[in-house]
């Protein structure tokens, strides 16, 4: 339950945050396939509660198991898992089974049903209070028992100890197995217990025939573990992925320029991070984007130069399984998607002809920088760093094999210096500032040398990035 089921020769999943099933098709299709992207994450997809003002943060409270959500129906679902598969594109899932949703008194869903929270009352599953836990709040992040059995900002907390609690999720997740899916996120893992999470996984079906024959789901579990409190992601690894909020955190803080980028040298383990293979990593999420773990230190789309240094790091560094969060324009926390004032419906990012987006969409994935990364990272798969270079501060070049080569100056000058870049003699395109195109680059180009080297120039806060498959 480690393995993402990337097709040959592609990486990555990009979170299309709040995005519609018809949107994510038509991405699949003409974009995500095409640029060598591994799969998508979608939002939970499950009906959930109407709150106010429709804030991001109601797809995390469920009211049942049926599929229909702003994003779409089961219909725009299965049509969406179809068409990605197809072109080579995996889907995975936001599995919200911690709570249901939180309220005073009758609550409405997204697909007309209700829930009445008082009673703990969720007719369309159905569950009633006597499956979940007795009522209590976290407080105390050190105590485990109350991190599992407590509610997480007062949303009603499902007993995945029960059979039917659980035979309920299992169905759940089975169904979308068979439509298609190849994993999920499970959210908030970290109050759930371990064993009832493992008879819950070890139920769940083998892949659909999308899939090599007896493949297992892959599962990445949001467990928040910045250290000091008594709920550890080690406790996840056996089961699945872990989300590493450290990778997050560190490579935010690395090129915010508060940790020089020499200490990169040793990334991975020695940092504390998981071993790579259960590492689910990212820059930002769409939680810490906007506050919470990691907080201020984090870097966003509101941070281009440093976002992008730290975005082009992950992909070029073999450690873990990354994710690129695609986000949607905000100026307060709990705003929502962009969406028609009176019917509130979801608006479809517009991509305008230079292939970026608007219509209050970020499309961080479309960013040259960043899926010119996306082709680096397949292109120098399996390839060892090699030739570490620094400055003994804040500029950093390395090797992927022979294939790939990328330099960070995160100094506030420009640099200009003669690197070896293991490549064999020849032109080639710097993958951030341009591509190839035919036989010419829209970027900056980069000559080597019979010996391999390179003079290149790096603009201050930039990165550039060169591979085999980018020569002309
Ligand atoms: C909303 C309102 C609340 C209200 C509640 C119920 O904001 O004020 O009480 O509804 O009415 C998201 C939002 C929440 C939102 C919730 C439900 O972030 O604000 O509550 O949806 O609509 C902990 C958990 C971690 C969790 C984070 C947010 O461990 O699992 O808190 N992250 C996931 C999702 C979220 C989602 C939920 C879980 C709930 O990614 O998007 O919440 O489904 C330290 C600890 C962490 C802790 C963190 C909190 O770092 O180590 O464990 O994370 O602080 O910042
Ligand atoms: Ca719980």
């Amino acid at each position: 339950q480690h393995n993402p089921h990337f097709f040959p020769n592609r990486t990555g999943i990009v979170h299309l945050f709040e995005w519609k099933f018809k949107d994510i098709a038509r991405e699949c299709e003409t974009y995500l396939s095409p640029n060598g992207f591994g799969g998508v994450q979608v939002s939970p997809i499950n009906e959930n509660a109407i709150v106010f003002k429709r804030p991001w943060f109601e797809r995390y409270q469920p009211i049942s198991y049926r599929i229909i959500t702003r994003s779409g129906d089961e219909n725009d679902f299965r049509n969406m898992v179809t068409k990605c598969n197809t072109v080579g594109v995996r889907v995975y899932v936001d599995i919200v089974v911690n709570h249901m949703a939180a309220g005073n008194g009758q609550v409405n869903g997204t697909g007309g049903g209700t829930a009445f929270i008082p009673d703990k009352s969720y007719p369309n599953v159905p569950y009633n209070e006597t499956h979940f836990h007795e009522t209590c709040a976290i407080n105390d992040y050190n105590n485990a028992v109350e991190v599992r059995n407590c509610e997480l900002v007062g949303l009603p907390d499902l007993d995945q100890s029960l059979e039917y609690v659980r035979a309920r999720i299992v169905n759940f997740m089975n169904k979308l197995i068979d439509f298609g899916v190849a994993g999920f996120r499970m959210d908030a893992a970290k109050h759930m217990w371990p064993n009832d999470l493992s008879v819950i996984y070890n139920r769940l079906n083998n892949l659909s025939n999308y899939f090599a024959t007896g493949s297992r789901p892959f599962i990445y579990q949001e467990v928040i573990d910045l250290g000091g409190e008594a709920v550890k992601k080690t406790e996840y690894i056996s089961l699945g992925a872990v989300t590493e909020f450290k990778f997050s955190l560190e490579i935010s803080r690395a090129f915010r320029g508060h940790n020089e980028l020499k200490w990169l040298k040793s990334w991975g383990v020695k940092w504390g991070l998981l071993p790579s293979k259960y590492s689910l990593v990212f820059v930002d999420n769409h939680d810490n984007q906007r506050n919470g773990a990691g907080g201020s230190e984090i870097l966003t789309y509101k941070f281009p130069k440093m976002y992008v240094m730290a975005v082009a790091f992950m992909l070029a560094h073999p450690y873990g399984t990354p994710r690129i969060m695609s986000s949607f324009f905000f100026d307060f926390i709990d705003q929502g998607p962009p969406a028609n004032v009176s019917t509130e419906e979801i608006i479809s990012p517009k991509i305008l002809s230079n292939g970026t987006c608007t219509n209050g969409w970020v499309c961080e994935h479309r960013w040259t920088e960043i899926v010119g990364m996306i082709g680096f990272r397949n292109r120098v798969r399996g390839e060892a760093i090699a030739n570490w270079w620094d400055n003994d501060n804040n500029a950093i070049a390395f090797c992927r094999g022979n294939k790939g080569f990328v330099v960070f100056n995160n100094e506030p000058d420009d640099l200009q210096l003669t690197f070896n870049t293991c490549l064999s003699r020849g032109n080639y395109c710097d993958v951030i500032s341009g591509r190839k195109s035919g036989n010419i680059c829209t970027g900056q180009q980069i000559s080597v040398n019979e010996k391999g080297k390179s003079v290149i120039r790096i603009k201050a806060q930039s990165v550039v990035a060169v591979h085999s498959g980018a020569k002309i």
